[in-house]
């Protein structure tokens, strides 16, 4: 049996009932197979072993008091996976379907993701099992404080510094900032994604949305082609899917889709103007399904589907894991789809991506191309640090210059082990060899 073959089976033994865990480890334990070949090293060194186990976990309890006066108990997570190359780094997901394995697959993802950016950080994610839809203001501030007055003896600006994912936006990010200030005397960067006049960076909304379209050029690129005139299949609303869209149209694509998990909306003219206007709220403000956009626009909903039906030239995946499966692939491609990229985390299945692979359709892998949410979160540790401001502009820059070097280092990977074009082994290669590297040098730790 090979090396890697005896080391997944190690992990999925170890870790029982975590799948979206052992999918994410496959994949990249996959992908290194040639490097291990070239370098030795990585396995003399247990690099492997040790790179697959979280430095530490935390799992605790979250007690908060509803408006009804009743007492609700949910579960609070951190898992701090890997300091190797800078402080623990990566959101918190408030969703009901929050479990350990989730948060170890989201945290595994965020140490390659993070060392793609160039800059920084180690890997880490959290978050609960606590579902912010329906909630009110008061009960969502009650949450984020109890959540908080556990959490915040685990991080620190120099340490760990948390920041948003699926379920918590400014208004989370605000409360749980408040609390931690509180508790601890100390006005620092200790989350990122904070408002703008406490701390918060220029363009970190936008960031994940305008940073996937700008890996979309750079990949597009590769075959002399751009945004313009393409259409665009999407799934999510939420703070990447909007952000995207408003960039996409700026650069001259159409996307004609967005769906939740009961279906999707057609918009054949494209979502822009006022209609963008209505849809940049529905989710990150209002928290509404997606049906309310078909309703107030007159336009076509398909219960029960998703939007992958629907012929397009690129698909975006903005929502969530494994939400494009293998049928997916192939109608996409059947119906003449060249170009896919995952704006949300591991949203495509194992072989979904390896249908995409085999087809030569241009596929862009989370870690890549939704790494310009924590660079932007990493630009904004660094403004904290200096206590100064960069601008839009400034920061917008810097943002495209990260995406377009993330793109590079990829493809150079994938070409170095002789796998040109397979943009999935370039960016796990190029994130590992930098982790790896990083923790040899400090010794068996
Ligand atoms: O998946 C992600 O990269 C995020 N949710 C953002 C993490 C961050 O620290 O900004």
């Amino acid at each position: 049996m090979s090396y890697i073959t005896e080391l997944m089976e190690r992990v999925v033994k170890r870790n029982p009932g975590e799948p979206e865990f052992h999918q994410a480890v496959h994949e990249v334990l996959e992908s290194l197979q040639p490097v291990i070949e070239r370098h030795p090293e990585y396995i003399s060194s247990g690099v492997l072993e040790r790179i697959v186990e979280p430095e530490r976990q935390i799992i605790f309890r979250v007690p908060w008091v509803d408006d009804n006066g009743r007492i609700q108990v949910n579960r609070g997570f951190r898992v701090q996976f890997n300091s190797a190359i800078g402080p623990y780094k990566g959101g918190l997901r408030f969703h009901p379907s929050v479990n350990l394995g989730i948060i170890k697959f989201l945290g595994f993802e965020q140490i390659f993701k993070n060392a793609l950016t160039g800059l920084p950080m180690g890997g880490a994610k959290g978050g609960s099992d606590f579902d912010p839809r329906g909630k009110s203001d008061n009960e969502v501030m009650r949450f984020c404080q109890s959540f908080m007055t556990e959490l915040f003896r685990h991080i620190g600006a120099d340490t760990d510094v948390p920041a948003g994912d699926i379920g918590v936006g400014a208004r989370e990010i605000g409360y749980l900032f408040g609390q931690y200030k509180r508790i601890v005397n100390r006005f620092e960067g200790v989350l990122t994604g904070k408002g703008i006049n406490w701390g918060g960076s220029l363009a970190r909304p936008e960031a994940t949305g305008y940073g996937t379209a700008y890996f979309i050029e750079e990949m597009l690129k590769s075959r002399g082609e751009t945004l313009k005139g393409k259409t665009i299949t999407i799934s999510g609303y939420g703070n990447v899917g909007t952000f995207f869209i408003q960039k996409a149209n700026q650069l001259g694509g159409k996307v004609v889709t967005i769906a939740d998990e009961n279906g999707y909306v057609y918009d054949p003219e494209g979502i822009k103007g006022e209609k963008l206007d209505f849809l940049m709220d529905l989710w990150t403000i209002h928290r509404r399904p997606a049906r309310d956009y078909a309703e107030k626009f007159g336009l076509k909903w398909v219960e029960g589907k998703a939007p992958w039906e629907v012929p397009c030239d690129i698909a975006v995946p903005t929502a969530t894991q494994n939400e494009l499966n293998l049928q997916n692939a192939q109608e996409l491609i059947a119906n003449g789809c060249t170009c896919v990229a995952e704006a949300a985390n591991m949203p495509c299945t194992a072989e979904a991506v390896e249908l995409f692979l085999k087809n030569n359709i241009l596929f862009g892998p989370a870690k890549a191309v939704n790494a310009g949410g924590v660079s932007v979160s990493g630009l904004e540790m660094s403004q904290n640090s200096m206590r100064y401001s960069w601008s839009f502009e400034e920061v917008d820059a810097k943002l495209k210059e990260i995406m377009v070097n993330i793109y590079r280092k990829s493809s150079e990977a994938a070409r170095e082990y002789g796998l040109e074009g397979n943009l999935v082994a370039g960016a796990n290669i190029a994130g590992f060899t930098k982790v790896a590297d990083a923790m040899m040098a400090q010794g068996i730790v």
